[in-house]
């Protein structure tokens, strides 16, 4: 065989491989081989096109991005015109909806139809003939739209040839294109990284895409398509039902969504209607309503049409979730943690089914980014659950008088200072211990079992405490009496004694857990014990300053400059002074082993039950000693130490060919 010959059969063999791979990972979401193997596959079809132009087709999968951009769009005239769908907005007009059908058809027998989520995007047509996809335009206004297919052609769940051999002659297939919500999402933080304008929704991403006169723009966008209907269609055997004709197109290789589902009566679309609301958050793209449709096409038929929409279908729509409103005031909230958060008090507004008079702005980066002022007409989004946000100013609403909002220096609850340090989108009040916004979180922090470890303190009886007002600030537990105590639900004498023990007990602690308690940004278990074995004692950390700080290993600019912060708020500063005058105390035990840093370097993992010792035991004085100790073992892990009934770890750890060693081991790199 000639060259060429030979060619054309590899170019032809290696066509058929990539179609039937694309359409198993994008219309199947059942991938056969790995990225990589399709990837080859590709190259080596590039390479033969590349070889010889003159095997090169249009329907070629290395054809999906054209080379030049376009000067303009032409128009596209659809063979036959694009409907619009009629709405229903409650079980009410669905009802109407029903008895007009049944009335019509003058039957009793329950309907049956062919149900399927609404999604938010862009109403396409594509044209086939002879299997391969020659157009594919936009409704426009039905009759004629604009041509796309350049972009159309990038979107890879679109055959460019359809599959099999017993498509028709014409087929002319109805969809949505539109943009999966994590797409979206990962284009929309590029743009932030590179200072681009985002875009406010997933259904504008996916207009915009398509109106681009480059196909590599629409081709770099995650944009992706279901076919839902058929508009002309020649040189196929009849069909009996709409949802046969759809398991035909899926047969051909097109995209459907993969929700479809048959349903019985009005019943059977409610529950549906709920199943999918129920469902709309988590799927992967945006929906705003469920299409029900006659399923037998003899009735869709007799039907007909009113105006320009079906008889035989409508769609039931869910509460619109981004609607108008404007921007009263914007204040600021301070969050368990103490993170700031900008939220704008709006005119209440009806959006995701329920009246919202707050939106969040998430933080004074996303304020700035979005430019919204007090006065500015914005759009709402409240999409399921989630907490409305403020999506984007109304472009060209804004008036006279819309000014900006600064970042507050104090904490609106406690007054203590506000920094947003270098480079963090997020502001944080800086008053941890005396914080009212904070306090349950501090205290649960502080009761912790690897902070000041008050047996028997849980997050429950903390929320309690703090509910009944019988603490305000971590130094009020010192004071709680058994009295108090019992008489709170749930909580007899015995059990509050108990609790007084405890606290009794937590007193006597080491300056590293203190440390780690009092709950400072950033400064977690390793760091407090770096910080104890640094400095020794808590008066000299207190006297540090940001340069001393970053001498701490471990310590870099942020987090000395938290540690500062911290110490500064006089509200802070005088709860310590209530712990210490409340019996805390510590021996400064962790100066004396300073001097021996052997592991410094080494990481280690602990799994399973040590007999001398517990696993944390273990970690502080391998930590005394510079190591570090992780929860979870990796290529870089130094060594796992191994004790009774181990879990996974022991096992991930000889699969990686990591060290493994005993307690007996333990013990002498401890040097007991
Ligand atoms: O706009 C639409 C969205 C979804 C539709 C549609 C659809 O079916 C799932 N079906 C038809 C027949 C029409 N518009 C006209």
């Amino acid at each position: 065989m000639s060259d060429i010959n030979q060619a054309r059969q590899r170019v032809s063999i290696l066509r058929n491989l990539l179609n039937h791979h694309s359409y198993q990972y994008y219309v199947l979401d059942e991938p056969e081989i790995p990225d990589a193997e399709y990837d080859r596959l590709y190259r080596e079809l590039q390479a033969l096109e590349h070889q010889y132009p003159e095997l090169v087709t249009l329907d070629s999968p290395t054809q999906r991005v054209g080379d030049k951009p376009l000067d303009g769009f032409s128009q596209v005239k659809h063979e036959i015109p694009m409907l619009s769908l009629d709405n229903v907005f409650n079980e009410e007009e669905l009802s109407a909806f029903y008895k007009r059908v049944k009335d019509r058809l003058a039957i009793d027998e329950p309907i049956e139809f062919a149900a399927e989520p609404k999604l938010d995007g862009l109403a396409i047509s594509l044209l086939y003939k002879d299997g391969v996809l020659v157009r594919a335009g936009t409704r426009g206004d039905g009759t004629t739209g604009e041509d796309v297919t350049h972009n159309i052609r990038t979107i890879h769940s679109v055959p460019l040839h359809l599959q099999g051999d017993d498509y028709p002659t014409l087929l002319e297939v109805r969809g949505e294109v539109f943009m999966p919500k994590a797409g979206f999402e990962k284009l929309n933080q590029a743009a932030i990284k590179n200072g681009e304008k985002t875009f406010a929704n997933p259904r504008n991403a996916a207009a915009g895409s398509l109106r681009q006169l480059d196909s590599k723009i629409a081709a770099s966008r995650p944009l992706a398509m279901y076919c839902y209907a058929v508009g002309k269609v020649d040189g196929m055997d009849s069909v009996e039902t709409h949802s046969e004709m759809l398991n035909h197109l899926l047969k051909w290789g097109l995209p459907l969504c993969k929700e479809r589902a048959l349903v019985k009566d009005i019943k059977g679309c409610l529950e549906y209607f709920e199943k999918m609301s129920a469902q709309r958050a988590s799927l992967p793209y945006d929906i705003d309503g469920i299409v029900y449709k006659v399923n037998r096409l003899n009735w869709q038929k007799e039907l007909g049409f009113v105006a320009r929409a079906p008889r035989w279908a409508i769609a039931h729509k869910f509460p619109a979730q981004e609607e108008m409103t404007v921007v009263n005031d914007i204040e600021f909230q301070v969050g368990r943690t103490g993170a700031i958060t900008p939220v704008a008090r709006l005119d209440p507004v009806f959006v995701g089914g329920v009246t919202v008079s707050n939106a969040t702005l998430h933080n004074m980066d996303e304020v700035e980014r979005k430019d919204v002022r007090i006065g500015d007409t914005v759009i709402i989004r409240r999409a399921g659950d989630v907490i409305p946000e403020v999506v984007s100013v109304v472009p060209g609403s804004r008036k006279q008088g819309a000014y900006k909002v600064k970042l507050p220096d104090h904490c609106p609850v406690c007054q203590s200072d506000v920094v947003r340090e270098e480079g963090e989108a997020v502001a944080r009040c800086t008053g941890g211990l005396f914080c009212q916004a904070q306090r349950k979180e501090s205290i649960k922090h502080f009761a912790s079992r690897k902070a000041m470890d008050v047996d028997g303190l849980g997050d429950k009886l903390v929320e309690q405490l703090v509910d009944e007002k019988l603490i305000d600030h971590v130094d009020d537990l010192y004071s709680l009496t058994i009295e108090q105590l019992s008489k709170l639900e749930r909580m007899g004498e015995k059990s509050a004694t108990n609790l007084i023990d405890a606290l009794e007990k937590s007193k006597s602690t080491r300056l590293e857990r203190f440390i780690y308690a009092l709950g400072i940004r950033e400064v977690g278990e390793a760091t407090a014990l770096s910080l104890s074995q640094h400095f020794g004692s808590l008066d000299k950390l207190l006297a540090a300053n940001i340069d001393e700080l970053q001498n701490v290993p471990d310590v870099g600019p942020v987090v000395a400059a938290h540690i500062v912060h911290f110490f500064q708020q006089k509200h802070n500063l005088e709860v310590i002074k209530k712990l210490r005058e409340a019996g805390i105390c510590w021996q400064n035990v962790d100066v004396v082993n300073q001097g021996d840093q052997s592991l410094a370097g080494k990481t280690f993992v602990i799994t399973g039950t040590l007999s001398a010792m517990s696993r944390d035991e273990a970690k502080r004085l391998l930590q005394l000693k510079g190591a570090k100790v992780s929860g979870s073992v990796s290529k870089k892990t130094s060594a796992v130490i191994v004790g009774d009934n181990p879990g996974s770890k022991a096992a991930k750890a000889e699969q990686l060919g990591v060290e493994i060693l005993s307690e007996v081991d333990l013990n002498n790199l401890l040097g007991r």
